[in-house]
């Protein structure tokens, strides 16, 4: 017998997360379309601005760019969440940041499954915005308790997958024909199905509490809503989707364009009219909307002092508008995002120099061939031209923004009002495990730079 090698969870990973690329265009057409338009933009910028190019050339992002995509699940319970996190640990990914929608009226909790060493990250950067539905919201008690019966029959994993992720977890890791398998059993879980597990009638119930509801309450499972590829010009892609028969949202989330681009900025088109067959139904003549696309463009990491002030300055600027931006004050939201954030220094040393951004520093040919540099500083190194610093890319999301992601699909219609309701407690009683602090993973990325830097200029500490 042949003992077979094991496959690292990175290298699963990265097979996931092509196989759900594979899944998702051949069940939504329109997300290939944006899959193409991204790429061809992408071709365009790095032709036309070396600089980007070099860039990203020396961080590595080159090689991630063209895999690099997001998705988003929603789920129902406290065990399909916990389950869920053992399925993404399998593959490498931990639950980073919380996230709380429903100051914005979206009844749920989130976090982001991602890997979390830069190494990793290289290898597969693929993330899955994860929300639980909170039921406590509801306040009819009857309809909750209808919703929580219908919850409590669907199993949303299928038993091979059960039998691989205990699998993983006693053995360690998964061999060739294991992780194989475990790719393919895994995306069950995330496909569609055009047969919902409620009547008609009970579907308009829980939709009429808020669409949201209805989504992950009347399906067999957290259906991929949306895969989101990553572009290097999102202003481009929002201005062309229309003449590749795509509508985007009316405003593009985040911040405002940059020279230096900063967090991430998201736009998306809107969620499709499916066809579905309620349970009292013998054909598909019903119909719900839940899965579009997006697209995103990511920029520097900021430290937390950066992004008060990212957050100061959003703040104003919406306040300003005075309203949720919408197609009829776009333009006005665009002037004022640019105006308020003319206060965020746009250059990589002037967000070093305000320690706005987190950095990751690289030893240069120059440093490399300068022999000894005694005990130089960081500073000292960079003036230099010893080492020099790129701006950590962001790897999460950001609640407005995703608010506005959330509401662009489910209509002005569902935007209901709880509260504030943060219950970062709960949500990590339902994971079965704490959520990580990603500004402590960007902290570590840069501070590893920087030891690496000592490490091959000779230097014992910088
Ligand atoms: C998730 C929306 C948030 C993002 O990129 O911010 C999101 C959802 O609709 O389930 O995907
Ligand atoms: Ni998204």
């Amino acid at each position: 017998m042949t003992v077979q090698p094991f496959v690292s969870p990175d290298l699963i990973r990265q097979r996931f997360s092509k196989a759900m690329s594979d899944m998702y265009r051949e069940e939504v057409p329109l997300y290939g379309a944006l899959m193409e338009l991204v790429e061809q933009t992408n071709r365009d910028v790095l032709s036309r601005e070396p600089g980007i190019a070099s860039q990203l050339d020396s961080t590595g992002e080159i090689e991630r760019l063209h895999m690099e995509r997001h998705g988003a699940i929603r789920v129902g319970t406290a065990t399909e969440l916990a389950t869920l996190a053992r399925l993404f640990a399998v593959m490498g990914m931990q639950p980073v940041g919380y996230y709380d929608l429903t100051p914005a009226g979206v009844p749920v909790h989130s976090t982001a499954f991602r890997a979390v060493h830069e190494d990793a990250l290289q290898i597969s950067p693929f993330r899955v915005f994860t929300s639980l539905l909170r039921l406590e919201l509801i306040e009819d008690p009857e309809l909750r308790a209808f919703a929580e019966s219908i919850l409590a029959k669907r199993s949303i994993f299928t038993d091979a997958a059960l039998r691989l992720i205990a699998q993983a977890e006693t053995a360690g890791r998964l061999n060739e024909t294991e992780s194989q398998e475990f790719v393919l059993q895994a995306l069950e879980t995330f496909r569609w199905h055009h047969s919902a597990t409620v009547t008609a009638a009970q579907y308009q119930t829980l939709s009429g509490q808020h669409r949201l509801i209805a989504d992950v309450v009347a399906f067999k499972g957290p259906h991929i809503n949306h895969l989101t590829p990553r572009t290097l010009d999102i202003d481009i892609v929002q201005e062309q989707m229309p003449a590749h028969g795509i509508t985007p949202k009316a405003v593009i989330e985040g911040p405002p364009r940059r020279q230096c681009p900063i967090l991430l900025r998201q736009t998306s088109f809107k969620a499709l009219d499916e066809p579905v067959a309620f349970t009292d139904q013998s054909e598909t003549r019903g119909s719900h909307s839940a899965r579009f696309g997006e697209i995103e463009q990511r920029g520097a990491a900021l430290t937390p002092k950066g992004r008060a002030l990212y957050d100061r300055l959003l703040n104003a600027a919406r306040d300003e508008l005075g309203d949720f931006p919408n197609e009829g004050n776009a333009s006005r939201y665009n002037t004022l995002m640019t105006q308020h954030f003319g206060e965020f220094p746009d250059s990589v040393d002037g967000m070093r120099e305000h320690e706005l951004a987190y950095f990751r520093y690289f030893a240069t040919e120059k440093g490399l061939a300068s022999g000894s540099l005694g005990d130089a500083s960081l500073e000292d190194l960079l003036r230099n031209g010893y080492v020099k610093a790129e701006p950590l890319v962001y790897e999460d999301f950001l609640p407005v923004s995703a608010a506005g992601i959330f509401q662009s699909n489910l209509g002005d219609a569902a935007q209901a009002h709880y509260g504030e309701h943060s219950n970062r407690q709960a949500f990590e009683q339902a994971l079965g495990r704490s959520t990580i602090d990603e500004l402590g993973l960007y902290a570590e990325t840069q501070r590893r730079s920087i030891e690496e830097c000592a490490k091959v200029l000779g230097l014992k500490i910088i």
